[in-house]
């Protein structure tokens, strides 16, 4: 469930200073580390380490939100802030492995 995340950024990178930071690394078809447990209002940079091209994409893959979408080539990030408490699912349109879905946690 998608409690309030509010997208600062876009694919292009863009980055928030409303609190702290984060990083989610995507390397070998996992979202790492999964849970990441912030407070709101931080500015989650996710990267794709790996060679093929991944999706940050809100929801489930069974019920998607809607609320961020973001395809990212190998080396490339975007930056999203989670403004408010709760937990945010997430996932990879692109691939069903178990890595490919994953949770951020806003305290
Ligand atoms: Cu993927």
């Amino acid at each position: 469930m998608l409690a309030g995340a509010l997208l600062l950024g876009s694919c292009a990178g863009e980055s928030g200073d409303a609190g702290g930071t984060a990083e989610v690394v995507i390397r070998s078809f996992r979202f790492q580390p999964d849970p990441l447990v912030v407070p709101a209002g931080t500015a989650v940079t996710f990267i794709n380490e790996d060679a093929t091209v991944h999706t940050v994409t809100a929801g489930t893959r069974d019920a998607p939100t809607g609320a961020f979408d973001h395809e990212l080539a190998q080396g490339e990030s975007v930056t999203i802030t989670f403004a408010e408490a709760g937990d945010v699912d997430y996932f990879c349109t692109l691939h069903a492995g178990p890595g490919m879905e994953a949770t951020i946690v806003v305290e």
